[in-house]
């Protein structure tokens, strides 16, 4: 096998973006909030002869240097960094090096990135053999693709966390399944995973902690499965075994997870989860209408009191950060008070608000298309400089599209008021049980990172400091263990609070525009 450099770059997010934390990453001295998973597991299979290096777009800047240096660039992303992805692959061909492009968005629409040489697609760890035998016998192009769904999960390696500077990042991402059991409409996770969740086992898992825990990571370690408790069974054979794991290392890791509302309703997992420090989970509510949960096929969240499970939850010392989305067909009018009357309700303080998005290769976009409602040249990430919070609706509105967007924005601003913020905080403390939860061991770092937020948070934000003050000693007299949770909601509010400004304007400007235009938008919708 020849010696080849091999330079992974992982593009820039946009930079509107809900999740990228931008502001809480400076405030506490990080650069962006988690690390690239997909291609430090890709790396994982390359060869040994292969030098692989790493370059996050989201910490450090791409130079002339280090393109010059790579034999081969690897790169891919998701739809947000699809700008990003096409620039990297520009300036790589510019210089005549080679770049090879893999990722869920490439998977999702191939056809866009055709000015790649090399397409590998799809959960690579079947082909990826092939991939690099064709480059080590000179193919100079060509596209490599895995079968869907059919990737043994097994045959995933233990990511090169080598490769990462810890410095830079909130948190880290594991795995332990792919695949989601539900039907969501508007969701491509089961088209890109499918829809039997494929876990590793106990042991490849704890080998992979094993792993990030010799590198020196301690901290937050994020589990980014599509859900969490997708496989139940092999979940449950886990939990305990990670709870022992944890136990004789001092607790160096604390989790979080992404899991669908049933969670609630399994006080045995739930009690598996908090003996394993799971702190939060993010869990995808979607909407407040019975009838819009069922038109979505978000089955899992009808017949039930939503607001009672997520409380279920807090039970168990797990808070919830949740996902709504707005401009489903069947809503209407009140959708703004009433997902606002849930969200006050439940006592969820972060809530990502996001416009209803038909992605590629979904239920949604098939329906719109048959209807022939969806546009059929909306390009998402046209403007590098958004998400789903301020694109989306790239389809015919069933209600006017300027009262959507306005219902949109209404809801992010009343849901991001300081005091309805921290309001909702303050309840959701209380409710929190955190008992039998063991913080990671605190370093230096941690303590550094407290003091600035305490100074950032407490002093010196105009905005903020009086709720602030406010939470900590209601914290302080009604639930102390719950401090951390608290702090945590608290600093992320550094990026959410300015964030929330900017979609709103954002989606101030849409409105407008669909007020002033709405004879255009049916047109490009129909022609
Ligand atoms: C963690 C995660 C995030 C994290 C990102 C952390 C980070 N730095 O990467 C956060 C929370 C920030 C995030 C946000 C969003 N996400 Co996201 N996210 C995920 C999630 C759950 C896991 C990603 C991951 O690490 N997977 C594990 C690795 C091992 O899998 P993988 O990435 O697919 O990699 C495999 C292959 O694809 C391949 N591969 C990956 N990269 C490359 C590159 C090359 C060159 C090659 C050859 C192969 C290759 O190798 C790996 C092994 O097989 C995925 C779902 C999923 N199952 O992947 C969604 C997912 C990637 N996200 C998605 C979306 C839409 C978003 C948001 C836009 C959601 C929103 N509503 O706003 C936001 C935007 C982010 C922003 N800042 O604007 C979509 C992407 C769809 C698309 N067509 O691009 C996904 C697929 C799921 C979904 N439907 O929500 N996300
Ligand atoms: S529960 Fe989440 S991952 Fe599963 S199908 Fe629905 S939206 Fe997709």
């Amino acid at each position: 096998m020849r010696r080849r450099n091999v330079l992974l770059i992982y593009p820039r997010f946009a930079t509107g973006t809900f999740w990228n934390y931008r502001a809480t990453c400076e405030a506490v001295g990080r650069r962006c909030p988690a690390p690239p998973l997909g291609l430090i597991t890709m790396a994982a299979l390359l060869p040994p002869e292969w030098t692989v290096r790493l370059i996050d777009c989201n910490a450090d800047a791409l130079t002339d240097d280090d393109l010059a240096w790579a034999d081969l660039a690897m790169t891919g992303g998701m739809l947000v960094q699809q700008c990003s992805t096409f620039a990297i692959m520009r300036r790589c061909r510019a210089r005549g090096l080679r770049v090879v492009v893999g990722g869920p968005d490439a998977t999702s629409s191939p056809q866009l990135y055709s000015e790649a040489d090399y397409l590998v697609l799809g959960e690579i760890e079947p082909i990826l053999a092939n991939f690099v035998a064709a480059v080590d016998n000179g193919v100079t192009s060509g596209r490599f693709e895995t079968e869907r769904y059919s990737t043994d999960i097994a045959t995933a390696p233990i990511p090169r966390f080598d490769l990462l500077d810890f410095n830079h990042y909130l948190q880290i991402g594991v795995q332990f399944s792919r695949g989601c059991p539900f039907l969501c409409e508007f969701c491509d996770i089961i088209e890109l995973y499918g829809r039997v969740p494929r876990a590793k086992s106990s042991a490849q898992m704890l080998a992979e902690l094993d792993a990030l825990y010799a590198a020196g990571w301690r901290g937050h370690v994020d589990f980014v499965d599509d859900n969490f408790i997708g496989n139940k069974k092999a979940l449950k054979v886990f939990l305990p075994q990670l709870a022992d794991w944890l136990k004789a290392r001092n607790y160096p890791f604390e989790f979080s997870t992404e899991a669908s509302l049933n969670l609630a309703d399994d006080s045995e997992l739930l009690a598996l989860m908090r003996a394993a420090n799971f702190f939060a989970v993010f869990v995808g509510i979607e909407s407040s209408d019975e009838s819009t949960l069922i038109a979505t096929r978000k089955k899992q969240n009808t017949r039930r009191d939503i607001a009672a499970s997520v409380r279920r939850i807090y039970a168990a010392g797990i808070f919830v950060v949740a996902g709504f989305i707005v401009g489903f067909d069947s809503e209407d009018d009140s959708v703004a008070s009433s997902t606002g009357r849930l969200i006050e309700n439940a006592a969820i303080p972060i809530c990502m608000i996001g416009l209803l998005t038909a992605l590629p290769n979904t239920e949604l976009s098939r329906r719109l298309k048959r209807e022939g409602r969806l546009f059929a040249d909306y390009d998402l990430s046209a403007d590098d400089d958004g998400d789903h919070c301020t694109q989306g609706l790239n389809f015919t509105t069933k209600r006017p599209r300027h009262a959507v967007l306005a219902d949109a924005r209404d809801l992010i601003v009343e849901v991001y008021r300081p005091e309805r913020y921290f309001g909702r905080l303050r309840r959701m403390v209380r409710a929190l049980d955190c008992t039998g939860y063991y913080p990671a061991i605190p370093l230096r770092r941690d303590l550094y990172e407290i003091i600035r937020l305490g100074w950032h948070c407490l002093v010196a934000n105009a905005e903020i400091r009086r709720e602030v003050w406010k939470t900590v000693i209601d914290c302080a007299r009604h639930n102390p263990p719950a401090l951390r949770a608290a702090l945590r909601i608290t600093a992320l509010y550094i990026h959410l609070g300015p964030f929330a400004r900017y979609a709103a304007a954002a989606l101030e400007r849409k409105t407008a525009e669909a007020n002033a235009a709405p004879v255009a938008v049916v047109m490009a919708a129909t022609g």
